[in-house]
């Protein structure tokens, strides 16, 4: 062996020999006790991986490897969410067909990958895009439809101009922009495809209580996500003879409500005969163009329309009530449709100053006047008829029971807006007969695959690009046989993984999306790594899961009991890492100065897990310079064990397994720090503790561990599949006790030293000390040692 430490020239070289070994097969074994460990999968941008990528993969390579070494059979797989508009916006900005773009992408990242030494099983690789892969996801949308949880609606939608297509609330940022491309999104009616995820909306928000390993913030964004909120539905009749239903969540103010407020949107306004008809479209059309975000902000001046002509009765009081439409009321939010309160609730308080409109109180807080804002707490209920005196809580149910209502919960969750009209996405298998209406492709004839096109840039008019292709939309009638169409949009992104860890386990399976027995030994996922997603992606797996399981494809109820959330790394200048920016350190490069384990080791070093953390490159120098001491080491290797390491060595098995257990990953490597730093300083290293301190490093720096295991040790196998180091409970405790000095009988000094501390050091270590060195002035006579107990001295 090389005296030097040299990755280049053993990377490469063992990496090679695992590959042959197959050290990292999964196996069909199903006796074995099984873990499965899996990362959000990468889109394979063109950009490629930057520094920041790899550290959720180096963690679940570290714990998959942990985890082998523990005797479980691992799954620790590896794949790409390669449809939508990350990758079709690549590709049309390259002017390359998504499909090339894809290929080459991946292959860019495999390669990028394996530099740092992965323990992927690549049998085990899925692409969404395949079309054995996109055949399950086509077949799981038909089980929905036949379930009636696809649907097609004509709602308005979420339009981005910059990405044309049609978006999910889940795909905007907080401020209502385009997360893709920032365009300021619009609200455009147009056909789409919807899943109908509120019907599990409340089985969404319940079972997040039964995941006690998940981070709290995640559990809590879903729950802001899904938006629970509880009241009672009201029916209000207009003296037109149409009625509405309000959905409010203070039914103990409804005799002091003085106007209603139907969403611009609401199905009524078109229907309902008015007076004012212009004007109430203009303000209609108006409306259309503005963001949620700004219909609703605080603070900001409501606008309005009367409904001339109409009026509402108070189903309480039969008092006549005048009709109002409003952009501060959603039209996709409840019923879409208000009781006001002015003098209970602040914006319609503000509305109601604004078009003098009457306020009238109903639960008691004291006067209100046109210039004080709203009581919206709670109290005793005044000017209510019968129910006065009664207090809100009271009179909530008790209200909604006297008019005939309904208590009832509502959801800020939508349902998801399923359909993108572009062109590199999963085809939706459904085929349009002017007979018989949506007609779901048959079975058998999954998948439909997505046909070539010569122009897949999107077309603008909320039509994909594969409306353009006539001998592919152009088909017969699965039912009837007449000549019908294929539906032309395709899925979102985010379709593919919303089940893609399941076919992981199972991917090459061409009759089902997974064999159901392998679906009871691999799933549910043990530990799932990845940041961000905390509401989109994560909300919609769990619901397709939850759908996979009714329809006993799966069996649990929740795919990922464990979620390990990941800490973004930063650029140097505590941006973030970004082309735009110029900020980018590539893991290539790292690799090639400092070596692959040297970069998996800083990439663990930098921080905790879950936090933030800016990059510097120079921390590879303190790495490589450690993994440097490991190999020195090797040197002074002696038969017997050096007692002095023992108790260090012991502790840091004990550490080191459980910081990696709970994804502690810096301070495991820490404690390898000092361990090395023992041994430096000492001046012999027991071949069996230089082992065992190599199998704890091994997940670490898989490349170096395995040269000198193999190679200076002798061993015939990997390191990577031989046996965790167990430790000894009482070898991790120093064992400390007092020892007494006395001086001519006396005791001068009581001192805490180790148990197993020698004479030597033990009458060092007395004579150090101040009391004694007062009555020890000269040379002693005699010098008495008890082992564990005492030194005596004679002067
Ligand atoms: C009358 C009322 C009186 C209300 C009062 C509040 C206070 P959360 O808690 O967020 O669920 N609301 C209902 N549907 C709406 C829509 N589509 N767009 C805008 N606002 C809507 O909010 C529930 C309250 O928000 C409901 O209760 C309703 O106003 C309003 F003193 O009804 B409330
Ligand atoms: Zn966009």
């Amino acid at each position: 062996m090389s005296e030097k430490y040299e990755p280049k020239d053993i990377e490469g070289k063992w990496q090679k020999i695992w590959d042959t070994e197959g050290i990292y097969k999964v196996s069909d074994d199903t006796s074995k006790e099984k873990h499965y460990v899996l990362d959000m999968f990468p889109y394979p941008s063109g950009e490629g991986l930057h520094v920041g990528h790899p550290r959720g993969y180096i963690a679940t390579d570290v714990y998959s490897r942990f985890k082998r070494m523990h005797g479980f059979n691992v799954l620790h797989p590896m794949g790409w969410d390669a449809f939508g508009l990350p990758a079709e916006n690549y590709a049309i900005k390259n002017k390359v067909h998504p499909r090339e773009a894809v290929n080459r992408n991946v292959a860019r990242f495999k390669e990028q990958l394996s530099l740092i030494g992965p323990d992927y099983d690549w049998d085990h690789e899925v692409n969404t895009t395949d079309p054995e892969f996109y055949k399950w996801t086509q077949w799981m949308f038909l089980k929905m439809f036949e379930k009636g949880l696809a649907y097609e609606s004509h709602e308005p939608i979420n339009w981005c101009p910059g990405c044309q297509t049609g978006l999910a609330n889940e795909d905007l940022e907080a401020d209502g922009t385009c997360e893709r491309c920032s365009s300021v999104v619009e609200k455009k009616p147009m056909r789409q495809w919807v899943l109908k995820i509120t019907d599990y909306a409340d089985r969404l928000l319940a079972d997040l209580d039964t995941l006690p390993k998940w981070p709290e913030g995640v559990k809590e964004a879903q729950r802001n996500w899904i938006g629970k909120s509880e009241g009672s539905e009201i029916t209000f009749k207009l003296s037109t003879e149409n009625e509405f239903n309000v959905f409010t969540t203070r039914a103990d103010t409804l005799f002091g409500a003085t106007y209603v407020v139907l969403a611009p949107e609401h199905e009524l306004v078109k229907k309902l005969s008015i007076e004012n008809r212009d004007e109430v479209n203009a303000y209609v059309a108006e409306v259309s163009q503005k963001s949620e975000i700004d219909r609703t902000a605080e603070g900001k001046e409501k606008t309005g329309v009367k409904l001339e002509g109409v009026t509402a009765i108070n189903p309480a009081n039969n008092e006549e009530l005048p009709v109002y439409i409003a952009d501060y009321v959603l039209a996709h939010y409840g019923t879409g449709a208000v009781m006001a309160v002015p003098a209970h609730d602040e914006r319609d308080f503000e509305f109601a100053k604004k078009f003098n409109l009457p306020i009238k109180l109903s639960v008691s807080a004291g006067e209100i006047t046109n210039d004080s804002i709203a009581f919206t707490g709670y109290g005793k209920l005044v000017n209510s008829g019968d129910f006065n005196g009664l207090t809100s809580q009271e009179a909530k149910q008790k209200i909604t029971e006297f008019v005939d209502g309904e208590m009832k919960s509502t959801y800020r969750l939508n349902d998801w807006v399923f359909s993108r009209q572009r062109y590199w996405g999963e085809p939706i298998p459904i085929i349009h007969c002017e007979e018989c209406g949506a007609v779901p492709v048959p079975y058998d004839q999954l998948p439909v695959i997505l046909p070539d096109v010569e122009s897949y840039e999107p077309t603008g008019t909320g039509e994909s690009p594969l409306a353009g292709i006539e001998e592919w939309v152009n088909v017969d009638c699965p039912t009837c046989g007449s000549r019908a169409k294929r539906e032309t949009n395709t899925m979102p992104q985010w379709a593919g993984s919303s089940w893609y860890y399941l076919r992981y386990a199972d991917p090459k399976n061409p009759d089902a999306a997974i064999d159901s027995k392998k679906e009871k030994h691999w799933l549910p996922v043990d530990v799932y790594v990845g940041g961000d997603h905390a509401t989109r992606h994560l909300i919609y797996a769990r619901f397709w899961h939850k759908f996979l399981h009714d329809i006993d494809v799966v069996s649990d109820l929740e795919p990922f009991p464990r979620l390990e959330f990941l800490g973004f790394i930063q650029a140097e200048d505590g941006r973030k890492m970004s082309k735009r920016w110029g900020n980018i350190v590539n893991p290539d490069e790292m690799v090639d100065r400092f070596g692959a384990d040297a970069f998996r080791l800083y990439e663990m070093f930098i921080g905790p897990f879950e936090n933030t953390v800016p990059w510097s490159t120079d921390g590879l120098v303190g790495t490589r310079r450690f993994i440097e001491k490991v190999w020195r080491q090797k040197d002074k290797l002696q038969d017997d064990n050096n007692d002095a390491l023992e108790t260090s060595l012991h502790k840091t098995i004990k550490k080191v397994s459980d910081d990696i257990e709970s994804f502690k990953f810096n301070t495991a490597v820490s404690q390898m720090m000092i361990l090395v730093n023992e041994m430096d300083k000492a001046d012999s290293v027991g071949k069996e503790q230089y082992a065992t301190f190599l199998q704890l490093l091994a997940p670490f720096m898989p490349h170096a561990t395995e040269e000198i295991w193999r190679n200076t040790l002798e061993n015939s196998t990997s390191v990577h599949i031989s046996e965790w180091p167990e430790f000894d409970e009482s070898k991790t405790v120093e064992n400390e006790i007092k020892m007494v000095v006395q001086v001519n009988g006396k005791v001068r000094a009581t001192l805490t030293v180790a148990a197993e501390i020698s004479e030597d050091d033990a009458v060092a270590l007395a004579r150090a000390d101040k009391n004694v060195q007062k009555h020890v002035t000269t040379e002693p006579k005699k010098i008495i040692f008890v082992p564990g107990k005492l030194v005596s001295f004679v002067v």
